[in-house]
């Protein structure tokens, strides 16, 4: 198999953990949090979208696919000035990383990966982590990226194998594997997660955290997202995501991988503040700050203060 993965995925066990009792997971992943990471602090990453739509990609979920015709705009790829000034805000409001993504299928060399390179470097002399995603990408490429000082490149395997197909046909699983090698041999720090409530089940949610956590080694940054429904995509109008579903994935997530950060990402400003803080508890310890995620609204800066507060929880100051 091509990818980074060394140990056999074990999906039996994974799948264990999700059917445990709800509060037993919870309880037991909160412990091993408390061994590895400070339960106080919350890492603060700030998206933009750095070309925005008209994807020759067809991912059933994504507002930026050029396959369906959603309410998405669609806008070229940003110059480095308005991106760093961009940067510039997402710091003063207290993030501490600034991810940048890209509709694209796969990073081409030219004008527009230079210009990535030197939002990537920009972003550094800000003093900020720097992440970008950017699709598919070589070693030749990711090489380009350490160099100019990136931290993280995002690259997410969505859902578990046996349902990637019904999901997206225009890549394949080990095509993702294949990109996270590459970002890994460069020495770039990995982040990569995934989506829930894209119609898969237990079984399959259970097989993208072994696929995770076989990953050797295991990414340091795992988003979790849940499926914003996008009008016009074929998964448009799904059915909600039970809540204690997302808990017990995050609580999975933070056992299986005791030393990464767990992000709750997308789909927060559908989700009550109680549930997001038994996330908290069962070890999410990094969310997307600012009104925006890529193409859908995050909560109100304000909010997420006043629940980051009211939970006892602080951000994390300054690139680590
Ligand atoms: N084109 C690049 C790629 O696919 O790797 C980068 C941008 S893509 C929008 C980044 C990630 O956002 C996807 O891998 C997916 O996990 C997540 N995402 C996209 N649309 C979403 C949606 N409607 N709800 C939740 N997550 C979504
Ligand atoms: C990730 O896992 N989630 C972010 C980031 N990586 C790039 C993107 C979420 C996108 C949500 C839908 C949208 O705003 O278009
Ligand atoms: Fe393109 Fe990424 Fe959206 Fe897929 S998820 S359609 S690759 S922007």
């Amino acid at each position: 198999m091509t990818g980074t993965a060394t140990t056999r995925p074990d999906v039996d066990a994974a799948l264990a953990l999700l059917e445990r009792p709800l509060l037993d997971l919870v309880f037991e992943a909160a412990r091993v949090h408390r061994e590895h990471h400070d339960p106080r602090r919350v890492q603060c990453s700030q998206l933009l979208s750095i070309k925005t739509g008209g994807c020759p990609e067809d991912c059933t979920y994504c507002s930026q696919s050029a396959h369906f015709d959603t309410p998405a705009p669609r806008a070229p790829r940003m110059d480095v000035d308005e991106v760093l000034a961009e940067a510039r805000r997402a710091k003063e409001s207290g993030a501490d990383r600034f991810c940048m993504g890209a509709a694209w299928r796969e990073v081409r060399d030219g004008a527009d990966f230079d210009a990535v390179l030197a939002m990537v470097r920009g972003v550094k002399d800000l003093g900020l982590e720097a992440c970008v995603t950017l699709g598919m990408l070589d070693d030749g490429q990711a090489r380009r990226l350490a160099e100019a000082g990136l931290d993280y490149y995002n690259h997410n395997l969505d859902t578990g194998r046996s349902h990637y197909d019904a999901i997206v046909s225009t890549r394949t699983y080990d095509d993702r594997l294949a990109t996270l090698a590459s970002v890994r041999a460069a020495g770039v720090r990995v982040c990569c997660g995934g989506i829930l409530g894209l119609g898969e089940d237990r079984r399959a949610r259970a097989e993208l955290l072994a696929e995770l956590a076989a990953l050797d080694p295991q990414p340091e940054s795992v988003p979790v997202n849940t499926l914003v429904p996008i009008e016009g995509t074929p998964l448009g109008g799904s059915e909600p995501l039970p809540w204690t579903e997302l808990v017990r994935t995050v609580a999975a997530a933070r056992l299986l991988m005791p030393r990464s950060a767990v992000r709750l990402s997308a789909g927060r400003s559908e989700l009550h503040d109680a549930a997001q803080a038994l996330c908290f508890l069962a070890g999410a310890n990094s969310i997307f700050v600012g009104d925006e995620l890529l193409t859908t609204p995050n909560p109100d800066p304000g909010t997420d203060a006043d629940l980051l507060a009211a939970l006892g929880l602080e951000a994390v100051r300054g690139a680590r």
